[in-house]
């Protein structure tokens, strides 16, 4: 497993009102969805491309386009869905599945209650959004479904990242094809789970139900 955490002036700035608790739900899921855009530019830094030829008005000349398969994108309902737009902005050719995971608030482990995907992925490119990486149960259980699907390389985009959740994900997933893509690992998880400094449950933030 990589991390990647971007370091970007534009990055900071955004995340930095997303923390702020005065954003109201209709700020807080723009800049989420601009904040997604500027990390799914890295995330996709090793997407697959083939070589294409094409005419310009001048010549002839070879340029790239998205490989066959398609990658798939995966939102984890139902804060990961505040990140769709911003990510198929990037890629609006990418397939989109979609798994319903939800935390048991006393266990701490993650539950999946929906999935919608292709059963196979072999060979695919898989993108999965979830903005926090909390505890990591929730993204290890995502992840280990789609290995066990045939995925043979995996991006998680997370707004913020907890060095546990990292930790978790490093021990589950050593040895897979997986990166992990975040704004900031923050200080720590308190004894609910939530991440510090944080920005507060990314569900409730997004959709107004604090
Ligand atoms: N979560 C938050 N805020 C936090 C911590 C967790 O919203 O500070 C939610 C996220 O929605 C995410 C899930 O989907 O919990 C991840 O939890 P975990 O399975 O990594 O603990």
């Amino acid at each position: 497993m990589r991390i990647h955490v971007v370091d970007h002036p534009l990055v900071a700035h955004k995340l930095t009102t997303l923390r702020d608790k005065r954003t109201d739900s209709p700020t807080f899921r723009r800049l989420a969805d601009e904040l997604v855009t500027l990390l799914a530019y890295e995330a996709t830094r090793d997407v697959r491309t083939e070589q294409v030829d094409i005419e310009t008005p001048v010549t002839a000349t070879t340029g790239v386009k998205l490989s066959h398969p398609r990658p798939l994108v995966v939102p984890i309902l139902r804060a990961g869905l505040g990140m769709l737009d911003g990510m198929v902005r990037l890629l609006p050719t990418a397939e989109v599945g979609f798994l319903g995971m939800i935390r048991n608030e006393e266990t701490l482990k993650a539950e999946t209650y929906a999935t919608r995907m292709p059963d196979d992925l072999s060979g695919r490119q898989v993108y999965v959004l979830d903005p926090m990486l909390a505890t990591g149960g929730t993204l290890v259980a995502a992840i280990q479904e789609l290995i066990s699907r045939g995925a043979d390389d995996v991006t998680a985009i997370c707004l913020l990242a907890a060095p546990e959740g990292v930790e978790v994900m490093e021990r589950e997933l050593a040895g897979t094809p997986v990166t992990v893509v975040t704004a900031s690992v923050d200080e720590r998880l308190n004894e609910n789970g939530y991440i510090v400094p944080g920005l507060g449950d990314a569900g409730d933030r997004m959709y107004g139900t604090a």
